[in-house]
């Protein structure tokens, strides 16, 4: 390769589907800001496993912050305004995540996004996240935006019918994914997270998704 070949401005916007664009590195420049912002809110809200409604322990452990936060137990699957640990109402979304999910929304096309749910996942080496559609959110005209930290994954990006073959995509540290209109409700995953050690995050995954939820 020679030195002209070098992008020096990132990888640009990547088109995944006809309403799906991944945006790679596109949240490094706030991660310090991000990381900041999210250890007050793991404080008060700390990650846990959630009981399936089958009675299982998810593998993946989670929190929320925002004004509903997703929830998983006996009952099935819910947002809530408050954690169940606590009884408190979840931390509010920080504006630094508000602020990126609405200019990622945009980049992508998706005008005025202003989530008012953060789902966050947090993933160990080895723990993977079954195939799955999006469906508890109230208006599924409204998209997701995802944000990756840390080790890589590799997410399965699916049909509209569980069916349907899966294309595998990257998912890399700071990694923002974005993605409504007609693959709302794609079948999605994540695949078993491979053992290594993330220079800033250690031996973890976490991953942020922003929804409009009520
Ligand atoms: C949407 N999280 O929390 S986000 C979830 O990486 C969830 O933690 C995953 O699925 C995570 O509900 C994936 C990125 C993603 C990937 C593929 C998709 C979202 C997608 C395909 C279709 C629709
Ligand atoms: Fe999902």
């Amino acid at each position: 390769m020679i030195q002209s070949d070098l992008d020096l401005f990132g990888p640009q916007p990547q088109r995944l589907a006809s309403h799906t664009v991944l945006l790679p590195g596109f949240a490094l420049d706030v991660i310090e800001p991000l990381l900041d912002a999210l250890r007050p809110v793991l404080r008060a809200a700390p990650f846990r496993h959630m009981q399936t409604p089958g009675g299982l322990n998810m593998a993946v452990a989670l929190s929320n912050c925002g004004t509903l936060g997703w929830v998983s137990d006996a009952r099935g699957y819910r947002y809530s305004p408050t954690d169940p640990l606590s009884g408190q109402p979840w931390p509010a979304l920080p504006e630094v995540l508000l602020d990126l999910a609405g200019r990622a929304a945009g980049t992508a096309g998706f005008d005025a996004f202003v989530p008012d749910a953060c789902l966050i996942n947090h993933y160990l080496p080895g723990t993977r996240l079954s195939l799955h559609q999006d469906r508890d959110e109230k208006d599924f005209a409204q998209p997701i935006v995802s944000i990756s930290l840390g080790l890589p994954a590799v997410f399965l990006f699916g049909g509209l019918q569980r069916a349907e073959r899966t294309q595998r995509i990257a998912l890399n540290h700071a990694d923002v994914l974005v993605w409504g209109g007609e693959d709302r409700l794609r079948f999605h995953g994540v695949l078993p997270i491979k053992p290594g050690v993330h220079p800033r995050l250690g031996e973890r995954r976490i991953n942020l998704t922003l929804r409009k939820a009520g």
